[in-house]
């Protein structure tokens, strides 16, 4: 009887782990990637996400999951590439929180065969195959300036409220600000401090409160951030300060909506955020099935966005950021 039993055990045991085996050889004719963001709770990936299923709808035969960290950290984004390794996905798209740190853990991934690209927010040459970005940076940049200076008649004190201190795409932003805010149109404008929400609502609220308080001149907040942009506008108005203090920056339109209309940011420019995701994912698509090696000078095709081309450094560069006002919000805010 004991003995019986024994062999049903290891008779089910071997069945079953057969059985395992057979569902991972099926579920590896599917093409399995990843968009990996800064952190989770952010409405703009949440975007980037909807534009990546739409791709991978049209693509067929691929699964897109979408994963972050709950802090936009880097070490939050090592921890879960050491998990997708490990799960060996095909491909994975990444909004980085630091532009050096994942070098060693995407490494790692494309040893093991798995494609990684960075999109949004950069990971350095050696960390990725290649970087998709929405715009020009040094565009995105001057416009921010640009923005502001017209909404306060190009004088007066501003300050930037940006994502986390080691957000690649951010830190480019500002730099490309230092320069433009240089030129003798701005004489009389000055750039007093940037500070750090983190991309967290609770931190940006109180970081745009705390430069309220600490530069009462202040004339402008500018917000290259989704998240800080809408923490921000809620600060100055609760603070009763619309119209004193101009909010301008990257915004959501579905997010942002209601403070253009009201008047409390009455600029704000921003790209398409599920046209990042979309382009990322067929991007990966055409790494994983090899057609396009991502070399300078390849151009993968990207479903309805046409193709796009690889550039020097591995950079793909999408097209000019929109700006938005009371004109045409709402017919943006429909869409993303
Ligand atoms: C936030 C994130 C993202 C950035 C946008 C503009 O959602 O920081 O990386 O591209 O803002």
């Amino acid at each position: 009887m004991k003995k019986a039993l024994l062999f049903i055990l290891i008779a089910s045991l071997v069945l079953t782990s057969g059985f395992a085996q057979g569902t991972k050889e099926q579920a590896k004719g599917e093409k399995e990637i990843v968009i990996l963001v800064k952190n989770m709770g952010n409405g703009f990936f949440d975007a980037v996400y909807r534009g990546s299923q739409e791709a991978a709808g049209q693509i067929g035969g691929m699964k897109t999951v979408y994963m972050g960290p709950p802090q936009p950290t880097a070490e939050g984004q090592i921890e879960i590439i050491e998990t997708l390794i490990a799960q060996r996905v095909d491909g994975i798209a990444i909004s980085a929180n630091d532009a050096d740190a994942l070098i060693p853990v995407a490494k790692k991934a494309m040893a093991a065969g798995i494609k990684v690209i960075s999109f949004d927010s950069g990971i350095n040459v050696g960390g990725r195959i290649v970087d998709l970005v929405p715009s020009n940076e040094e565009l995105i940049g001057r416009q921010q300036i640009q923005l502001a200076a017209e909404l306060t008649g190009h004088k007066g004190d501003i300050a930037v409220l940006s994502a986390s201190a080691q957000a690649t795409n951010q830190n480019s932003w500002i730099s490309w600000m230092k320069e433009e805010i240089k030129d003798p149109k701005y004489a009389n404008m000055r750039l007093v401090e940037v500070v750090y929400g983190d991309d967290l609502p609770d931190k940006s609220y109180r970081e745009a409160n705390s430069l309220m308080q600490k530069y009462p001149n202040l004339k402008a907040i500018i917000c290259p951030t989704t998240v800080g942009l809408l923490a921000t506008a809620q600060a100055v108005k609760d603070a009763g300060k619309t119209g004193v203090v101009e909010v301008t920056g990257l915004g959501l339109p579905s997010e942002m909506k209601g403070y253009i209309l009201d008047g409390t940011c009455r600029q704000m420019a921003l790209w398409n955020p599920v046209d990042l995701g979309y382009t990322s994912t067929y991007i990966l698509n055409g790494l994983i099935d090899g057609s396009v090696k991502g070399n300078v000078g390849d151009t993968f095709p990207a479903g309805r966005m046409g193709s796009v081309k690889v550039e020097a450094n591995g950079m793909i560069v999408m097209s000019t950021p929109f700006v938005f006002n009371k004109d045409n919000i709402e017919e943006y805010a429909a869409i993303f």
